[in-house]
């Protein structure tokens, strides 16, 4: 199969600014759309989001020159590449870009291709996404496990003004049952979290997530104490049927140290560690994330010692951003024992599905995780989770583009199921 006629041009993102969309047809006839996310944390290794720079539109952050390297210099170098040949088109398109952090061709443009050309393959061949993506990259999910949620629930750092220095507090489903079973357990303790936000007299305002952004709120620990609260309340037991986790986005709050702007305190790595290691024992944690900066390395490895002998998850994002080689070094430092997954963190299909198998070898688990700045109705995400087996799929609890993953994964577990 070719390609035989390839559109791009600007949609709009959850966060009110424009992201790259991609449609292509296939000389079959067959369709694929694909849109890209963008973080509001992003990490620094990340591969470039490319905007316009261009203050008349958009503040700048308009998607123009992304859409013209699509149409002008990528059509052109992938058109005659057999679409079911997707690596090989990865690897081209890496090629063209030839930056390490794709920064000539922008990752956004790279990856709405790289993933409208994977859906229009699997849309020709008549095979649901995540089964394609099984059969192009020879994986080997258990489809009795499927992803189960991690919903976050209240967010602050860069997702919301005035609420905590850590970005996300999640609750996780820890049972194996239905991903539908599941989604209604952690969303009914949403719920239940709203009305003790209440109480407490905090507002239930929302973050960029759709998760709660309770201005006011005291500490960074309370929420730990106000979810553990609504687990109850929904009917359930923490750390029974549902638990708890965490992503610090620790990265956004270091400035040589780290400043806990809401407790007025400053820490060292050291000093961090000690704080969190007070809560372990406290709080039925399934995951923490990006609790220390993205260039902590000594942190983060101490971190993982002190974590992995209470068996809670230690899990890279901005350590990470789903680059290969900064897995690597996280595998040979014992840094981590699972990695969040953003295809839009490294630009290409392959390149994120070859993270994936290189932490499914080392025994690591992945969390595959929505977007905080902007994300869009696509829900990629989903199929990509079932096919790579990730553990959780991280997305907030409200709103369109968030939902719409849930809705998916359940969409694909009535389809295995019968
Ligand atoms: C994260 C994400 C998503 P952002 O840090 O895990 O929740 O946030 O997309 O803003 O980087
Ligand atoms: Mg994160």
């Amino acid at each position: 199969m070719k390609i035989a006629k390839l559109v791009a041009y600007e949609v709009l993102a959850s966060g009110g600014y424009p992201t790259v969309e991609v449609k292509v047809t296939l000389d079959t006839g067959a369709i694929g759309i694909a849109s890209v996310p963008y973080g509001a944390s992003a990490g620094k290794h990340e591969a470039v989001v490319l905007t316009d720079q261009d203050k008349t539109r958009w503040n700048g952050n308009g998607v123009l020159k992304a859409v013209d390297n699509i149409l002008n210099t990528i059509v052109p170098a992938i058109k005659d590449i057999p679409t079911e040949n997707q690596i090989d088109l990865d690897t081209q398109l890496i090629q063209l870009d030839g930056t390490l952090d794709k920064a000539k061709l922008g990752g956004n443009a790279i990856l709405a291709v790289s993933l409208a050309v994977a859906r229009a393959t699997a849309n020709a061949k008549r095979l649901p996404l995540y089964r394609y993506l099984i059969e192009t990259y020879h994986l080997e999910p258990d489809l009795n496990k499927l992803p189960q949620p991690m919903t976050v629930i209240i967010e602050g750092g860069k997702h919301a003004d005035e609420s905590t220095d850590f970005q996300e507090f999640c609750v996780v489903a820890k049972e194996q049952g239905s991903v539908a079973e599941n989604v209604r357990r952690c969303l009914e303790t949403y719920h239940q979290l709203k009305g003790i936000l209440k109480e407490n007299k905090l507002s239930t305002n929302g973050g960029n997530e759709g998760a709660f952004a309770p201005n006011g709120i005291p500490t960074n620990e309370k929420p730990l104490e106000f979810i553990v609260e609504a687990i109850k309340r929904a009917g359930y037991t923490p750390g029974g049927e549902l638990g708890i986790a965490i992503d610090a986005a620790a990265s956004e709050f270091y400035n040589g140290n780290y400043e806990l702007k809401l407790e007025n305190r400053q820490f060292t790595s050291d000093e961090l560690i000690a704080y969190y290691s007070e809560w372990l024992d406290k709080y039925p944690f399934v995951s923490l994330e990006d609790m220390l900066a993205e260039d902590d390395w000594e942190g983060w490895v101490k971190l993982n010692q002190i974590l992995k002998a209470k068996g809670i998850k230690h899990i890279g994002d901005d350590l990470t951003v789903t680059n290969i080689g900064r897995l690597r070094k996280a595998i040979e430092n014992d840094a981590i024992s699972g990695i969040i997954i953003k295809p839009n963190q490294i630009g290409t299909l392959s390149e994120t599905i070859a993270c994936c198998q290189i932490a499914n070898e080392h025994g690591l688990i992945t969390i595959t995780s929505h977007r905080g700045g902007g994300e869009t109705n696509d829900h990629f995400i989903a199929d990509l989770a079932v096919a790579v087996g990730s553990a959780y799929v991280k997305v907030g609890p409200t709103r369109g583009e968030r939902v719409s993953k849930y809705n998916r994964l359940m969409e694909i577990e009535r389809e295995l199921r019968g």
